[in-house]
């Protein structure tokens, strides 16, 4: 009898390690993701369409879009992806630690102000870098961005985030700037350019990242955030408001045409910042890919589940409910890109970058160009994608880029053209 008991009692424990190991083969399967590049593999899928509001009813105006589907779009978003941000601060506390006038040879002003995110004098302070052309008519457009240039370079080096990786190129890939005349370029051009520290309001850790401004807005009583509160994405992209709000104090710049930019985790940012917040007039996401521009749904290089996996701290813990279930998401990138409409805004792929799926981020500027022709504007003007460095497009504009994932001095040359296109005073 015994032995009967010990044989069932080592069947049942075979059983656990049996069921055990399925479950961790299970988990480490969801772990292990592995991305698709085969584009017969890439659908098929449905894309929710933007002019449909949840109710059925066909969104034919702008003022139906207005006042009805883009506020429901934008609820989806912030309570199903990025979580909800705070409410703009009351006050704000500004404070300069640095103003010069000579920087870069004299052809800038530079200044360095420190603000304190928060309506708690003690609570956390942000940098914001700016470079302004010194000899410019004032107000000057400005482009902003989380990142975007090294604050403590004695060279501001935008679009250089990376800057000690070398990117390759083409030969006869036009439009790139001899020597390293970025900064005086974009200065030259009319417009000033900031940055604002990821690290000094969420860092960019999965342990660390609600330390500083997630923890200053907790409810009390609560330790962590809710699993629809903001991620660090969300922190940032309201960071980048936060500098809005001081550019509208500053009367060197014009507020009214101030550009989000962003590379990368940094693309996400800005498209999330400009939906957003609509003081921003242009929006420029340079190979944002997966939780950017690229579309979820196609299944194509990076995807939910791998991003959710990777960076747990981006997004809402909700978000993961659509790890490799993107068919459930009730919306697609394309309708963030619809939420900046109608303001321009500029979507840039590197070939070499199939990881951010080239082809689903232009499919996003094709799908939102219905919102854009609500306000009479045209927005990619086609649904063919573009030969690699041929830029395209009116109020959504796109390039696919030859190359590796960077923002580079072409990238910039184009967004210097499309901004020059889109928000010069006439
Ligand atoms: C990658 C990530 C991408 C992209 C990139 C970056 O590791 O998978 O979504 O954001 O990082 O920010 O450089």
């Amino acid at each position: 009898m015994q032995g009967r008991n010990h044989v069932n009692v080592y069947r049942l424990i075979l059983l656990a390690i049996v069921l055990n190991a399925s479950a961790a083969l299970v988990s480490l399967t969801a772990h292990c993701e592995e991305a698709n590049y085969d584009e017969a593999k890439a659908g098929p899928y449905t894309l929710p369409d933007p002019l449909i509001a949840a109710d059925g009813t066909q969104i034919k105006t702008k003022e139906a879009w207005v006042t009805k589907r883009r506020p429901e779009i934008l609820h989806l978003f912030q309570t199903e992806m990025f979580g909800i941000s705070p409410a703009r601060p009351k006050i704000l506390r500004i404070q300069f630690d640095e103003s010069a006038t000579d920087a870069l040879d004299g052809k800038a002003v530079k200044k360095v102000v420190r603000v304190n995110v928060t309506e708690n004098a003690d609570g956390p302070e942000m940098l914001i870098t700016l470079y302004l052309p010194a000899n410019a008519r004032k107000p000057v457009p400005v482009f902003v961005g989380v990142h975007l240039f090294d604050t403590a370079a004695p060279r501001p080096m935008p679009g250089k985030p990376l800057a000690k990786q070398e990117v390759e190129f083409p030969k006869g890939l036009t439009d790139t700037l001899p020597g390293d005349r970025l900064p005086e370029t974009i200065l030259e051009r009319g417009y000033g350019f900031a940055t604002i520290n990821a690290a000094d309001i969420a860092p960019d850790n999965k342990d660390t990242f609600d330390s500083v401004a997630i923890r200053a807005f907790l409810k009390p009583g609560k330790e962590k955030r809710g699993p629809n509160d903001w991620g660090a994405i969300g922190v940032w992209a309201w960071g980048l408001s936060r500098a809005l709000d001081f550019f509208e104090c500053d009367p060197e710049i014009d507020a009214k045409r101030v550009i989000a930019i962003g590379h990368s985790r940094m693309g996400k940012t800005a498209l999330w910042a400009g939906a957003q917040d609509e003081r921003f007039a242009m929006i420029i996401s340079n190979n944002s890919g997966c939780g950017g521009a690229a579309l979820s749904k196609r299944i194509f290089g990076e995807t939910v589940g791998i991003i959710n996996d990777n960076f747990p701290h981006w997004f809402s813990e909700t978000f993961r409910k659509y790890n490799q279930n993107e068919s459930a998401l009730p919306f697609d990138q394309h309708e963030l890109i619809a939420l900046i409409a109608p303001r321009p805004v500029y979507i840039a792929s590197s070939e070499m970058d199939r990881w951010a799926d080239p082809t689903g981020e232009f499919l996003s500027g094709v799908n939102a160009a219905a919102v854009y022709a609500l306000f009479g504007k045209t927005g990619l003007g086609t649904d063919t994608m573009p030969e690699a460095n041929k830029p395209i497009g009116e109020m959504i504009g796109y390039h696919n880029r030859s190359g590796k994932h960077a923002l580079t001095d072409y990238d910039w040359v184009q967004y210097l053209n499309f901004a020059d296109m889109n928000l010069k005073v006439k």
